[in-house]
């Protein structure tokens, strides 16, 4: 791939925020548009050139705004529509685009179309959602689901209708009823939707679980819930038998008429299923959000994503690899550690201890910014924000959380609860959505009322204001990650290549890979461990020079604990 080749989608660095927990502005505790508008200085500061933000559209917060009951309202909490333009005109004078968070598989069981479709069967909304007969009635009259799929925050994914004497199906809570866009009414109501954002100037969209859009008519029973298992039934619905129609077709309607990028959130995708969403040729989308390195951690033979045992780091070189391999020169990856559905980045891959904390941070940026796809930041991992935890389930806000507590908690009995408080300190959402640390002020700096979730108490030692001020910091060092990449093309347009086996790869305690171009090549290695090691790589010729680290020297052969550096070699 040649410097001439880069297409745009492929340049910027994006920021994500999660309005509710980056800056509040009025005191309330919550955050809002306003306070994202104060906080542009900063990250024009860092340098990222497009901000994703989370779901700001009217919601009742089932799921904090993934459950949308206006798509062209701004939620109550975050400030009007004014606001928004406001926000929009000074993210445009510090050069950063906006991307929306497009929620479309589902909406809130308060959105108008859902209120008039459950009002009536002949409701002229009806089939805006998925409605099903019972499967049958048990001996006291109960009715059955038309199958065994569950919901990802509910036992089942289907919800009883008194009214109307049928089920309807959603995916997530029973407040955010599945869309059925098998209806053409629907997914040209999708188009307005997405016409009315871009038409303000909005610049790009994260589609939220769009790979669910189509389901198998025949909605057959989970195998998985057949055998026993208790993992939601997203797979069912991944990848169905029109997604690629639907997609083409909002790429033919809207898409393909605005300068606009894209980012499908697709659980349960392959790289293969991945280029069918992303590849060059398809007119879908640019790149996609895969989950497979996000389940290194997970125990398919316990209880999934709730488990507290560590990685191995020789999986992630293998998914990651993989990815990079697969989708190289015919599709585009998106590079992430962590967003608002995922613990910190630096507990979970790194170490969130104060001896190691930012040297591992700084090295975990140069392991993926390096890498080939567009690099996401989530709100304070630039700051090495850590995982938080609380001593009660109380303490918790997501629904995610509660329903796993009372599923495997209070009901099964599966977990014990000191054991589940353990899991989900390591891999629960809330992780994410402690309010953002922006000084070692009262609340951090977020809010002057009471923070709608609790302050992880580092906060006094890593906040913003800390950073800015510290030139060593991981802030600074994510500000020349990104002027690297604007000034590297390297960074864009090299191959990639793990330098152990990548389908068996060795080394358990080092990632190295090497990007080559047409002149010269970029030798990335990273020490995941606390240990000083050895290492050596016959690509460390006269030529090379050290182009960043997280060390102020260079030992050479010798790493140091989570020692980071990229070398600049000379092809010629
Ligand atoms: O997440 C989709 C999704 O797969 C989540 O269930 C995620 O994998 C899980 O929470 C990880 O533990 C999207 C949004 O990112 C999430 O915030 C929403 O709750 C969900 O869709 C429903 O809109
Ligand atoms: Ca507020």
């Amino acid at each position: 791939m040649s410097n001439s080749d880069i297409m745009k989608f492929q340049e910027p660095v994006i920021y994500q925020i999660y309005p509710r927990s980056f800056q509040d502005s009025n005191g309330d505790g919550i955050g809002d548009l306003p306070g994202i508008t104060s906080r542009i200085p900063y990250l024009a500061q860092l340098g990222v050139d497009m901000v994703w933000l989370s779901p700001v559209y009217k919601s009742p917060n089932d799921d904090n705004g993934y459950d949308i009951s206006d798509y062209r309202q701004i939620m109550d909490e975050f400030g009007t529509l004014a606001d928004f333009d406001e926000l929009m005109a000074v993210a445009q004078e510090n050069d950063i685009k906006i991307m929306m968070d497009l929620v479309v598989n589902h909406t809130s069981d308060e959105h108008e179309w859902f209120q008039q479709a459950r009002s009536s069967r002949d409701n002229k909304f009806r089939d805006y959602y998925i409605w099903k007969d019972a499967a049958g009635y048990d001996n006291d009259g109960t009715p059955l689901p038309p199958n065994n799929w569950i919901s990802a925050f509910a036992p089942s994914a289907w919800e009883w209708d008194e009214g109307t004497e049928q089920f309807y199906l959603h995916l997530f809570s029973k407040k955010q009823p599945d869309l059925n866009w098998d209806n053409p009414a629907v997914r040209q109501e999708v188009y307005d939707i997405m016409r009315f954002w871009l038409d303000k100037g909005v610049a790009g969209f994260r589609m939220d679980v769009i790979n669910l859009i189509s389901k198998d008519p025949a909605y057959p029973n989970d195998p998985e819930v057949e055998a026993g298992g208790h993992e939601s039934a997203l797979w069912m619905a991944a990848n169905g038998p029109r997604v690629h129609e639907y997609l083409q077709e909002m790429n033919r309607e809207v898409l393909s008429k605005y300068d606009v990028v894209t980012v499908g959130e697709t659980p349960d995708v392959s790289t293969e299923d991945a280029l069918k969403y992303t590849g060059f040729d398809r007119d879908e989308l640019q790149m996609v959000f895969q989950f497979e390195h996000m389940g290194v951690d997970s125990n398919p033979e316990g209880f999934g994503k709730w488990n507290d045992e560590k990685f191995k780091l020789v999986d992630l070189k293998r998914v990651l690899s993989k990815w990079q391999n697969d989708l190289a020169g015919k599709g585009w990856n998106s590079l992430y550690w962590n967003n608002h559905d995922q613990p910190r980045a630096v507990s979970r891959f790194g170490n969130d201890s104060p001896a190691w904390r930012v040297l591992s941070a700084k090295m975990l940026a140069i392991n993926l910014h390096f890498m080939q796809g567009t690099p996401y930041i989530y709100q304070g991992e630039e700051l090495g924000m850590t995982n938080v935890f609380f001593e009660q389930v109380e303490d918790y806000d997501d629904l995610e959380i509660h329903n796993a507590w009372r599923e495997y908690v209070e009901e099964s009995k599966l977990i014990p609860p000191e054991k589940m408080l353990s899991f989900i300190s390591a891999s629960g959402r809330d992780n994410a959505r402690t309010p953002m640390q922006w000084s070692a002020e009262e609340n951090a700096g977020f809010t002057t009322g009471k923070p709608w979730l609790g302050l992880n108490p580092r906060y006094k030692e890593i906040n913003a204001e800390q950073a800015v001020a510290d030139e060593n910091s991981i802030f600074h060092f994510y500000r020349r990650l990104i002027e690297l990449r604007h000034s590297t093309p390297l960074m864009i347009t090299g191959t990639y290549e793990l330098l152990d086996n990548a389908e068996n790869p060795l080394d358990e305690e080092v990632y190295a890979y090497l990007r080559t171009g047409d002149d010269e090549s970029l030798l990335v290695i990273c020490n995941f461990t606390d240990r000083q090691l050895t290492r050596t790589f016959e690509q460390l010729d006269d030529s090379a020079e050290l182009l960043i680290s997280n060390y102020p020297d260079d030992a050479v052969e010798t790493l140091r604990p989570y020692e980071g550096k990229v070398y600049r070699i000379s092809n010629r």
